[in-house]
């Protein structure tokens, strides 16, 4: 029986055009600055993003913490999401390594609102205050059901940031799937914020790999920071080299994703299983299972079955369309989890 792995759109295998691609890489040393493949994309990842500068990081966690080291110092305030990945997946490491304070925004709703942004910015005049830096914003917002926003709804939150002398980060770790829900340019985006993390390594479909995009100069400290983390790299063109077949050719396809994330929503809400309501849903479906389940016996039941999903929270489930999981087993994945949910 196959095992359909929705867990997360990271789990993602790179297809034969990107083995090819790998195999067939043109590398040197990275750290020299020296790895044609990786220069490349990171060409084309600043020009995609409308930014002047990106580089290559292992990780969305090391982009976003790249980005955090670079915009703050010691004893500054970054301010995060209450249900942002970066304060609640991502190990801790603004504090851990940057010493930085999270000064934590509700963004229930997956942005700021403006006043709660205003409660939290602080000039750092009073010697008692921690100046706040930098705002931290996420699109598409992975708690919040995948929820895409618009540039329109970005420049507004950030264009508050900016008035309070605030830098912008975003984590984009799923950006173009915002960008294709919107049919704008990633690029859109990339202009409203100081600095934007892109992943290549979920529904893009590459093994490894996140795009840090800012101005040169900020991309030179990420680069210094990459470095004092242990994450120069050598000749990983290898892993460039599947990121540019990412980046050229599977972009346009998310919409694959999205539509099939819905048709999967369709045969859940007619099997009765409540689902978290997303305006502008992408790839992602949550849903919840009856009081008092218990979620490790219903995973454990979807696997018997051939399913994987992941738990998202206390009763809540997540459930991530991507290249991997065809659209024609979408109905059998769906009335395989309809069925165990009943069985709860
Ligand atoms: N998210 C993972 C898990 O960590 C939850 C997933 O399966 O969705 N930003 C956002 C919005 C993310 O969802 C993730 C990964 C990251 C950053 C971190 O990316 P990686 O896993 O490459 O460090």
């Amino acid at each position: 029986m196959p095992l359909w792995d929705l867990r997360s759109d990271t789990v993602t295998r790179p297809c034969a055009v990107m083995r090819k691609a790998m195999a067939e890489a043109v590398v040197g040393d990275d750290v020299y600055g020296e790895d044609p493949t990786i220069l490349e994309l990171e060409r084309e990842g600043a020009c995609r993003l409308g930014k002047e500068a990106a580089l290559f990081a292992a990780s969305g966690t090391m982009g976003n913490l790249l980005a955090l080291l670079s915009h703050c110092g010691r004893g500054e305030g970054a301010v995060v999401g209450s249900r942002s990945h970066t304060y609640h997946h991502e190990a801790g490491g603004m504090a851990a390594l940057g010493g930085i304070m999270p000064l934590v925004v509700d963004d229930a709703g997956g942005l700021p609102s403006v006043d709660g942004l205003l409660a939290l910015c602080n000039d750092g005049r009073d010697v008692h205050a921690v100046k706040t830096t930098l705002l931290c914003l996420e699109n598409t917002h992975n708690a919040c059901g995948g929820r895409a926003f618009s540039p329109k709804a970005i420049a507004e939150i950030c264009n508050v940031a900016h008035e309070r002398d605030l830098s912008v980060h975003l984590d984009g770790a799923r950006l173009f799937n915002a960008a294709v829900v919107f049919g704008v340019d990633a690029a859109q985006y990339g202009s409203l914020v100081d600095s934007v993390q892109v992943c290549l390594s979920k529904g893009l479909g590459a093994p490894v790999g996140s795009l840090l995009c800012g101005t040169e100069a900020f991309i030179g400290r990420a680069r210094k920071w990459r470095k004092c983390l242990g994450g120069g790299m050598r000749q990983a063109g290898v892993l460039a080299a599947a990121g540019l077949v990412a980046l050229r050719s599977r972009v346009d396809r998310l919409c694959e994703d999205h539509e099939k994330a819905r048709r999967l929503e369709k045969v859940l809400r007619e099997g009765g299983v409540s689902l978290m309501e997303v305006p502008d849903a992408t790839n992602m479906v949550y849903f919840h299972l009856p009081s008092g389940s218990d979620e490790e016996r219903f995973i454990a039941a979807c696997r018997d079955e051939g399913v994987l999903v992941g738990i998202a929270g206390p009763g809540l489930v997540r459930a991530v369309a991507h290249l991997d999981v065809p659209a024609e087993v979408i109905d059998a994945v769906g009335k395989t989890l309809v069925e165990v949910v009943r069985s709860l």
